[in-house]
């Protein structure tokens, strides 16, 4: 069989999907031919490069070696389209398939809308949002394929049945259109032995699948897999329908073989010359001490590259990051998903506890293991004081970087269930977002807007906190009025957003934060220059922190700005002393909240603890029962 894989990403370079590459190795292994379109080879964000927008938001720091970022072909849609078209007609394939997560999937259906134009060869859809929402994919006129779950078996039996010319409606884990209607078959049990995969197949990738950078540097990437499920139930997360689709199905949680784990990164190692790893699993630590003491051993010994992981905070133990800086850890992201812990507890049904996260960053700075946190804003109920929450809790954290996200609720998880009946989706926004993809970077959480009806916060407030998020996170607390008046659309906004982005940076990646924030406690209060602004003559560089240099250079380039800005800067320095108080008692916040940290950060506000207990009861309703029965259900009847 002759296979040809769409896969639509517009998102980011650096990235080798696991589940795409495993599949071409299983089709290869069988001798049939594979062949990978990958979007990310071409860049279609109009001059808006994911680093630049990394950059500026200071989530990530400027490259020193910018000449091994990938070339991405710079196309509009339509070229891409074409192209397409043309490695298709070259190819011959017998099937097009598309791999696709949800924000990836209108990219992906726009592709093969197009193809079906020209070609009837068949078509399948696989991959994560295939898996939770088949029944909207099948209705789809150009798709006649869904693949539900684990695809290796599925492929390979496709290329056998092909190949023999026999029929493939009965293949386990499709969803097949025939004539009678749609064939919906089980799916077939978890492989439960992982070790049995092939080595994934990075031949299928361009070089924009390799190259990304990590604190600066450009490095060659690799993406290994050591386990496959977690077995938590975070409410926003698809690990609950993912267990619930595989329920009686094998063991959820899978985990390679340490020499199997070694062995394959050696291989590629050897192969690729990666400098740089990053782990997929959802949960790096959900292994046993022992298999981290084996790991950390072997990797150490024989393979020694450095390392990026995500993992839960109470997987963070001194133990623990001990042997993760053995075995060479360089960053750990942690899911903080909001600083309110009623929000974090009650709606996203996540049990851990702000100590947790005090104790686990504190644990990766002292190894020195970048750590960084994971965000959502815009979830419901949130509001405006919640967001700041989480703005605070990075702040004492002292979190090296911020994911940030605006929430969205994908298909197959409880907390959509719930946004739906509670009424707060709003399903025009959510069509109208992705629905009509012009490839400029957008995916349904770094949007325009939110897919719900938030009451205090509109998507315009969203959108700015999360572009602004981390300036707020780094600049001192005085500083926020103006944070606030950063990202509006006047010209005056546009250039106090670049005189902070100078300022923060500097601050941020050029001389430490952390050295500097303490700077700013002890800094003298400055002279009352308020009602001489006018005049800029007058030398605010004396009194200022030098680090606001940047915006002082502004002020002097162009005295429009000038007027109007210094004398704001100025009264917020003048009056610092009174929010440096809130400051300085951070360090003693953090020492309460590793004591009682339910209390610490429930300040006066947020839900009143009768209101969680009720949001949580009805989420877990939803989450635990009707959702799941609601679930097998329609699938039974499908
Ligand atoms: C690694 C990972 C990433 C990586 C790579 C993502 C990628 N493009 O593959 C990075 C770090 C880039 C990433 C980023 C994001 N991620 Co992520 N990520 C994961 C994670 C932890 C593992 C994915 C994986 O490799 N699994 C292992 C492989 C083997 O499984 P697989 O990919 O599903 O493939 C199998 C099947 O699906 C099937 N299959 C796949 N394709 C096809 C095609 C055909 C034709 C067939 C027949 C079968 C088939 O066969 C494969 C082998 O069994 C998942 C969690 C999860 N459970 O999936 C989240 C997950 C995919 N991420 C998620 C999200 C939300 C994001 C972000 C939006 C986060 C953010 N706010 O920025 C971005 C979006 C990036 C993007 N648009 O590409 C969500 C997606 C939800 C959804 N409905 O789409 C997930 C499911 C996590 C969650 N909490 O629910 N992520
Ligand atoms: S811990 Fe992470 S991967 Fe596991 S269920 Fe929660 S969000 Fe999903």
């Amino acid at each position: 069989m002759r296979f040809f894989m769409i896969y639509p990403n517009q998102w980011a370079t650096g990235n080798k999907p696991i589940g795409i590459a495993t599949l071409a190795a299983v089709l290869k292994q069988s001798g049939h031919a594979f062949k990978l379109f990958d979007f990310t080879q071409f860049d279609m964000c109009e001059g808006v490069g994911d680093r630049v927008v990394g950059e500026q938001s200071l989530e990530f720091k400027r490259v020193t070696n910018p000449e091994r970022l990938p070339k991405r072909q710079q196309s509009s849609i339509k070229q891409v389209l074409n192209k397409l078209l043309e490695e298709i007609d070259a190819f011959h394939p017998d099937m097009i398939g598309v791999s696709a997560l949800s924000d990836d999937y209108p990219l992906g259906l726009v592709a093969l809308r197009h193809l079906r134009q020209h070609f009837g060869t068949p078509t399948i859809v696989g991959g994560v949002h295939a898996s939770v929402d088949p029944s909207g994919i099948i209705q789809e006129p150009c798709v006649d394929m869904v693949c539900v779950g684990e695809g290796e078996g599925a492929i390979a039996d496709i290329g056998q049945r092909v190949d023999r010319g026999e029929d493939i409606s009965s293949i386990p884990n499709l969803w097949v259109k025939t004539p009678e209607g749609v064939v919906k078959n089980p799916v077939r049990p978890l492989i439960q032995d992982l070790d049995v995969l092939p080595y994934p197949d990075w031949e299928i990738y361009p070089e924009a699948a390799f190259f990304k950078p990590f604190d600066g540097h450009v490095y060659k990437y690799g993406d290994v897999e050591m386990s496959r499920g977690c077995p938590y139930t975070c409410s926003y997360c698809i690990n609950v329908e993912l267990q619930e689709v595989y329920r009686g199905k094998g063991e959820y949680h899978r985990e390679k073989s340490v020499a199997r784990v070694i062995n394959e990164i050696l291989w590629f190692k050897k192969r690729y010359g990666i400098e740089f790893l990053r782990f997929w699993d959802e949960t790096f630590l959900l292994m046993s001490l022992g298999r981290l003491e084996a790991l950390a051993d072997q990797y150490s010994k024989k393979v020694g590259i450095p390392f990026a992981m995500e993992t839960t905070a109470q997987s963070v133990t001194p133990r623990t990051v001990r042997l993760l800086k053995k075995f060479g850890c360089a960053s750990a992201s942690l899911g903080l998903e909001t600083g309110n812990v009623d929000l974090r507890k009650g709606v996203l049904d996540k049990n851990t506890d702000n100590g947790s996260y005090v104790r686990a960053f504190r644990l990766l700075r002292e190894h020195n293991i970048r750590g960084v946190s994971f965000n959502m804003i815009g979830l419901p109920f949130e509001r405006r004081e919640d967001v700041f929450d989480t703005i605070r809790l990075n702040k004492i954290l002292e979190t090296e970087a911020q994911s940030v996200g605006i929430f969205y609720p994908y298909k197959g998880t409880p907390i959509r269930t719930f946004c739906e009946i509670k009424g707060l989706l709003d399903k025009d926004f959510e069509f109208n977002l992705l629905s009509s993809p012009t490839a400029n970077f957008i995916t349904y959480t770094r949007g325009i807007g939110s897919a719900l009806k938030l009451g205090g916060l509109s998507g315009e407030d969203l959108v700015r906190l999360r572009n602004y998020f981390s300036y707020y996170v780094v600049a001192p607390e005085w500083l926020w009025p103006l944070v606030d008046e950063c990202g509006r659309s006047s010209e005056f906004s546009q250039k106090l957003g670049q005189a902070l982005f100078e300022c923060l940076y500097q601050m941020k990646f050029e001389s430490g934060a952390r050295e500097n924030s303490q700077a700013l406690k002890g800094d003298k209060k400055g002279s009352d220059l308020t009602e001489q602004s006018d005049d800029l003559a007058v030398n605010p560089r004396s009194s200022l922190p030098p680090w606001l240099a940047p915006f002082l250079g502004m002020c002097e380039q162009d005295k429009e700005f000038g007027r109007k800005f210094l004398p704001w800067l100025m009264a917020l320095w003048n009056a610092r002393g009174q929010v440096s108080l809130q400051e300085s008692s951070q360090s003693d916040r953090r020492e309460v909240c590793e004591q009682s940290d339910e209390e610490t950060f429930n300040r006066g506000g947020q839900l009143p603890r009768s209101r969680l207990n009720e949001i949580r009861k009805e989420m877990r309703k939803i989450a635990k029962e009707d959702a799941f029965v609601l679930l097998s259900e329609i699938r039974r009847k499908e």
